[in-house]
């Protein structure tokens, strides 16, 4: 008899800002059921006795093999910082207690560091860049062909690695298919959108960005007509309140996005759209007014900066005159936005965080929401790693792996605070606001109440209301 049935766990159970979706783990079970083997999916997300449950499915579904898939790190908050990876370590060991499959794992955090992750997980095998190919293939071999790309693997207790080589024709994999795999009620319980990618890749190189490293740093397009029919097909069938594009770049390579939402516009979309991931360069009249048409009712614009020194200093492609001309643009239009800002990369100091700071007050729209971000995390491999280094910042024996912040020396961290709370802007959002243990209730409430997404865009209401409740 083959061994060839497969429990994928999504070991995400992080809720703040809101849950997503696992359409990574989908991609991968869609592909394997296309490739003959028995699939079912395991989602610990909102399973308050997670042992329980995980242990049924363990029983009930007795795989041959189980992937677990690991999407983040850490949280990203300085402040509070939060390593999930111990949770994950804790679902290994329970399912090495009850079941006798073999464990492998993959997901977007593998791509980031995946030698180092496979060591801490005690794992033997794990698959990093795009699973949809090199699964089945691993899985075919009984996790012994060691010479696939995007692979990890322990051999004499050492870990190696083969360099990711990317799906070429991201046409010939199945849909993810996300509700076949698993129930995707209770992400819409609270707030969560419903993950469209168009394509894969990012050509940029900034100065801490691991992206381009999980995606490659070539393109990879979907056929734009593929990407409609799943939108249109997903809003009939379910009625996700927002459809949200989870490419690295939506506006990027020019055209691209111009041609989703013609298409959008001609197949008369009913579908509420978002996408978190504008680059301001490429955010042209023309396309802000597309994007409306098509459905676009909210977006976010990751600047980082709108001081001409750190954009340089990040290696961005734009300038602090490009995110000028960008909230002008955007001022015109309807959407809801949201601002992503980070402050303490290299050179921010006093006057670099006032300049974003009178930007954000002089020049966005009333309604803009303004989310400020401190400290640059530093992984593995990047610019940022580099200058922290040389700086003194991190020491040889510093393992990355624990959450590691990079802060200006020209500035620290209580002062950037400060000055942010100066601000009195109900329309701020800091990190420590996305981390209330009251958000995902609050989240439930607007979803009950029918409230309109995005659920950022309730800021200034939810401010005000704590505020009121808790002064100072
Ligand atoms: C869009 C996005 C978001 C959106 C999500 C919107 C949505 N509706 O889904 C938002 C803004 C909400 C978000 C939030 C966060 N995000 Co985010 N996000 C992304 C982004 C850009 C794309 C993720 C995505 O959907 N990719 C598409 C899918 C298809 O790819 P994938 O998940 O990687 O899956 C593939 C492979 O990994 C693999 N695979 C996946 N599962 C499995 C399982 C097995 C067994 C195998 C073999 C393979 C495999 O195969 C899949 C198909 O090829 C990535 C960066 C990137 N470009 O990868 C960061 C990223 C995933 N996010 C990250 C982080 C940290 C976060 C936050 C913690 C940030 C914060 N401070 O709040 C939160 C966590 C939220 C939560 N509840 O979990 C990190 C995670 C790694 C890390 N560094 O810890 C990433 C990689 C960015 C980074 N900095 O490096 N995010
Ligand atoms: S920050 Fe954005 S543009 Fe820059 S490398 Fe990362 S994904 Fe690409």
């Amino acid at each position: 008899m083959t061994a060839n049935r497969v429990l994928l766990i999504n070991s995400n159970r992080e809720v703040n800002p809101n849950p997503v979706l696992p359409i990574g783990m989908a991609y991968v079970a869609s592909s394997l059921a296309k490739n003959k083997f028995t699939v079912a999916c395991a989602d610990l997300c909102f399973k308050a006795n997670w042992r329980r449950y995980l242990k049924d499915r363990l029983n009930g579904f007795k795989p041959d093999f189980i992937g677990l898939s690991i999407r983040n790190i850490d949280n990203h908050d300085q402040s509070k910082p939060q390593l999930y990876l111990d949770f994950v370590k804790e679902v290994i060991c329970f399912c090495q207690k009850i079941s006798p499959a073999k464990i492998f794992c993959g997901g977007a955090a593998l791509a980031v560091m995946p030698t180092r992750i496979l060591d801490y997980l005690n794992l033997d095998t794990g698959i990093f860049g795009d699973g949809e190919e090199t699964t089945p293939l691993l899985l075919r071999s009984g996790l012994k062909d060691l010479t696939l790309p995007g692979l990890a693997y322990k051999k004499n207790e050492k870990i190696y690695s083969n360099p990711a080589l990317g799906i070429k024709d991201l046409n010939s994999i199945p849909h993810h298919e996300l509700a076949r795999w698993i129930d995707i009620k209770p992400y819409f319980r609270q707030e969560a959108s419903y993950p469209v990618q168009a394509k894969r890749g990012c050509p940029f190189d900034c100065l801490y960005c691991t992206y381009p490293r999980g995606e490659g740093k070539g393109y990879r397009f979907r056929k734009t007509s593929e990407i409609i029919g799943e939108i249109i097909d997903v809003q009939e069938k379910y009625h996700p309140k927002t459809i949200e594009f989870v490419d690295s770049i939506f506006n990027h390579p020019p055209g691209f996005a111009e041609e989703i939402c013609r298409q959008l516009i001609a197949r008369k979309s009913r579908a509420n759209l978002h996408t978190i991931e504008l680059n301001p360069l490429y955010l042209t009249d023309e396309l802000i007014g597309l994007m409306e048409k098509a459905g676009f009712i909210s977006c976010g614009i990751t600047c980082e900066s709108a001081s001409e020194i750190i954009l340089k200093n990040f290696k961005k492609n734009y300038g602090a005159a490009d995110v000028r001309q960008a909230a002008g643009r955007l001022k015109k239009s309807a959407m809801k936005k949201l601002w992503i800002f980070l402050f303490g990369g290299p050179g921010e100091d006093a006057n670099t965080v006032e300049e974003t700071l009178k930007f954000t007050r002089e020049e966005l729209g009333e309604n803009d929401v303004i989310f400020f971000n401190i400290g640059v995390r530093i992984y593995p491999g990047t610019g940022i790693e580099a200058i922290a280094r040389r700086a003194g910042v991190i020491k040889p024996e510093t393992d990355l792996l624990f959450p590691t912040f990079y802060v200006s020396p020209l500035i620290s961290r209580s002062e950037i605070e400060a000055k942010i709370k100066n601000e009195k802007n109900d329309r701020i959002v800091t990190i420590k606001d996305i981390r209330l243990p009251y958000l995902a209730s609050l989240l439930k409430l607007s979803s009950l109440l029918g409230l309109k997404g995005p659920y950022w865009s309730y800021t200034p209401i939810f401010n005000k209301i704590r505020k009121n409740l808790w002064p100072g």
